[in-house]
């Protein structure tokens, strides 16, 4: 069995695409082991989008992931990774095939409604990032 982290961002919320995301997760055969809302801090922010520090979008993506509350969960299953990045769909939901969450639930390629770890050592990392706020 494998985990993955999702984040359902500042937008989702607002919209209140919650329990439809989820919803979907677990129709799809993922279970999701923990899950809390919460507003992140700019700090666990920073270090969560570390890998996109010299992109022209990194600023962007901080105040944005920090500009509301999100919902951080560790989901389960199967080939969990992978098979959560295809419900999410394309980054940017222009581009995202029908059905998935961001052609679904996304508002744009910067306010794009879910986050998913890309490998198994993002998801690693990722999870261990977030650990704290699930005690
Ligand atoms: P994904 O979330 O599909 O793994 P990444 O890792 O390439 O995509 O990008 C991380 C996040 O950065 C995306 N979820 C999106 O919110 C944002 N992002 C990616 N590319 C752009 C861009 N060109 N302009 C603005 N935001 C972007």
């Amino acid at each position: 069995m494998e985990t993955t982290l999702c984040i359902i961002k500042p937008d989702a919320v607002k919209n209140g695409f919650e329990d439809q995301i989820n919803k979907k997760i677990t129709s799809s055969g993922l279970e999701i082991l923990k899950s809390k809302k919460i507003s992140l801090t700019e700090e666990i922010a920073m270090n969560f989008y570390n890998e996109h520090s010299s992109k022209p979008f990194y600023n962007e993506l901080v105040e944005f992931i920090t500009s509301g509350e999100v919902i951080v969960q560790v989901l389960q299953g199967e080939n969990a990774i992978k098979s959560y990045r295809a419900l999410m769909g394309s980054t940017n939901p222009e581009e995202a095939e029908e059905g998935t969450l961001r052609k679904l639930f996304a508002e744009s390629l910067s306010r794009n409604a879910v986050h998913g770890s890309d490998s198994q050592e993002s998801a690693m990392r990722e999870i261990a990032i977030m650990e704290d706020i699930f005690r």
